[in-house]
This record gives C-alpha cells, sequence and structure tokens, in this order.
C-alpha cells in the first residue's frame, strides 16, 4: 500500500509516500541476525546502506563529499561541468527526474546549463533534507517547477501521477555512483524498476571507475574521521529510533578493497558482547564484523553490461583525464 501525503507552497509540491519504520526495524533486525549459528563469516552481520541517510548522517555524507580524499564528488562535479551543453542538449524539453537527490548541487550544474528546464522531481528518503534542497532549487531558478517526493527509491517505484509529468519525456539522474551501493543483481533490477517510470526515456547515471586500492581505501577512511563517523551514526540511529543500547565506543570502522571490485565498509566489534534491541539479545564476538556498506567500482564496459542486461542502451559516456570516475548517458531501448 502507498500512503502518500501531499503539500503545496507557491513552487513546490511534496508527496510523502512514507518509508515505514517497521522496515527500519525488521531490516534491521534481519541483518542483525547473521550469521546464524555455525555460518562461517562470509555472511557477515550486516544494514543496508539506505539507513546510514538520516539528518546527521545526509549531514556527514555532505562533508564527506568535500574531503580531498573522497575524489568522487568534485571528479563526477568537473566532468558535468565540461560536458554540460552536450547533457542539455541531450535532455532538450524534458523532465529531470533524480534519484537520491540529496542536496542536489550536481543537478544545478545541468539546470546551469538549461535555465529553460520547466521540471525538476527529487526522489530521497530523507524527508528533511530533500524538501530543504527542492525548496532552495526553487527559489534559485526562478522558471523551475520543483516536485519532492520522498520514498525508498531503492525499491519498486509507486509514483503518483502528476499532471505536470505526463506524456512529457523523462531523464533520470543518478549521479554520485549510488549505484555502487547496490550488489550488481541488485543494480540491474534497480535500474529496470526505472524503465515504467522514465518510460521510453533517458538515465543519466554516474558510476565510480576501479583504480588504485590505495586511492580507494583513503578515499573511504579518510584522515579526518568523518567516513568512521558516518557509518557509526548507523548505530546512533538505531538506538535512538529503535532503542538499541549499542555502545559506539566498542566499535572500530575499517575500509578495504576486495579485488572482486568494490570497497567494503566494516565495523568491527572490538570486544565480546551483547547489544539488545526489542527484547532481542544479538551477541558480537571479538573481532566481528558487521557490515554497513559496499560501493562497487566499474569498468565502462562491466556497467554498460549492467545497463544491457536492464533493458538499456549506451548512447554516450564521459570521463574525466584521469579516468577516476564514469558518467554514462542510457536510452531505454524500446521492447
Ligand atoms: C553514496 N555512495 C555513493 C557513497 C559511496 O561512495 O559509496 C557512500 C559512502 N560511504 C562512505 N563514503 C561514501
Amino acid at each position: 500500500m502507498v500512503f502518500m501525503t501531499a503539500s503545496f507552497d507557491s513552487k513546490v509540491q511534496l508527496y510523502d509516500l512514507h518509508p515505514p519504520l517497521d522496515d527500519f526495524r525488521t531490516e534491521v533486525l534481519a541483518g542483525l541476525g547473521r550469521p546464524l549459528a555455525g555460518i562461517s563469516q562470509s555472511a557477515p552481520k550486516s544494514i543496508p546502506p539506505k539507513f546510514l541517510y538520516d539528518k546527521r548522517g545526509a549531514e556527514l555524507f555532505d562533508a564527506i563529499c568535500t574531503l580531498d580524499e573522497y575524489y568522487l564528488t568534485r571528479t563526477e562535479m568537473a566532468i558535468l561541468s565540461a560536458y554540460a551543453g552536450e547533457i542539455a542538449t541531450l535532455i532538450g524539453d524534458g523532465v529531470l527526474i533524480e534519484f537520491g537527490s540529496g542536496s542536489s548541487q550536481k543537478v544545478r550544474i545541468i539546470l546551469d546549463a538549461m535555465p529553460q528546464l520547466p521540471i525538476y522531481v527529487g526522489l530521497d528518503i530523507s524527508k528533511q533534507h530533500l524538501q530543504e534542497s527542492c525548496t532552495q532549487l526553487a527559489k534559485d531558478y526562478p522558471g523551475l517547477e520543483a516536485i519532492a517526493i520522498c520514498t525508498d527509491y531503492t525499491q519498486p517505484l509507486q509514483l503518483p501521477d502528476i499532471p505536470s509529468i505526463r506524456n512529457k519525456h523523462k531523464i533520470g539522474f543518478f549521479p554520485g555512483s549510488s549505484i555502487g551501493n547496490l550488489e550488481p543483481q541488485e543494480a540491474v533490477q534497480f535500474l529496470k524498476n526505472t524503465a515504467p517510470l522514465l518510460e521510453q526515456g533517458d538515465l543519466l547515471i554516474g558510476v565510480d571507475l576501479k583504480k588504485d586500492k590505495a586511492v580507494l581505501e583513503a578515499a573511504y577512511d579518510d584522515s579526518q574521521g568523518i567516513s568512521a563517523d558516518f557509518a557509526l551514526n548507523l548505530l546512533t540511529r538505531i538506538n535512538r529510533e529503535l532503542g538499541a543500547d549499542f555502545e559506539l565506543a566498542n566499535f572500530d570502522y575499517q575500509a578495504i578493497y576486495n579485488p572482486v571490485g568494490r570497497i567494503e565498509m566494516y565495523l568491527t566489534s572490538l570486544i565480546d558482547q551483547v547489544v539488545h534491541l526489542d527484547n532481542v539479545e544479538i551477541s558480537f564476538h571479538a573481532g566481528e564484523l558487521l557490515r554497513t556498506e559496499n560501493s562497487y567500482k566499474y569498468s565502462i564496459s562491466e556497467f554498460q553490461e549492467i545497463a544491457t542486461l536492464a533493458g538499456f542502451q549506451s548512447k554516450r559516456v564521459w570521463t574525466d583525464p584521469q579516468q577516476l570516475f564514469s558518467l554514462h548517458y542510457l536510452h531505454l531501448a524500446s521492447r
């Protein structure tokens, strides 16, 4: 069932599809229930990364994006700026739909190149962040109609019928290499799920490239400890919202590059300990891992294979001179 409320100020429409708290509790309990007795560390305890983004988590992630070590944001922005004219031509007079709009900084590069763009739709799980950023966009781009939809876009999308975007050419925008936080088969499914929303439209998507292990590990375990705070904030959120009793000092953060092509981020239990959540006892032994995220890195051809499996054709790929990051413009192949 979809719960929906809509509120309208002069320029921003907000649709709240209420990602329920029950999902948070259920998914946290399921993820912390692993590994089952007798099963090895091959399936460590884990929590879906989408829950990292409460208000504080979103702020910490914004701080990560400004770090020297975290090359992803500035590199993707440089690619967007370098090719903004070409991107604007491909978008034409379509509707831009951003998945995980966060603080909406990157879309500004596109909007600056196409001030005539009439409609922007932002989808994000973090309602306050979404509302603030859409309101700011509507202020800064006076011709723009901004539509904010609070939803978990990693799930199959059931969007409200919005008259102003009906029958318009739609272009999804999924920057930041957030696709890398999904497992490859989930990435294919996510892309497939966008099809009913984009109709015969396009998708502009940022994808981080494979590179030197040291560069990757520094990007995900920075010298100021902000990446560590970002991961630990998940425990703070579980304590506050679900009444658990995690002791943050009993966990240490690490980011490790696995040569299968992904950075793995963990909180490691420093001691044998028992954490309580809803009358459930969750035990950790010293050295046990709780996975907070995977971040997959794809070569251009690996990502194109994923896109093809989901029914997209590659129209254009841009990269930076150091080949750190890639930006793909995909088109939904007609069936
Ligand atoms: C949101 N996502 C693309 C980030 C990444 O690079 O995988 C999340 C992140 N986690 C720690 N640092 C960045």
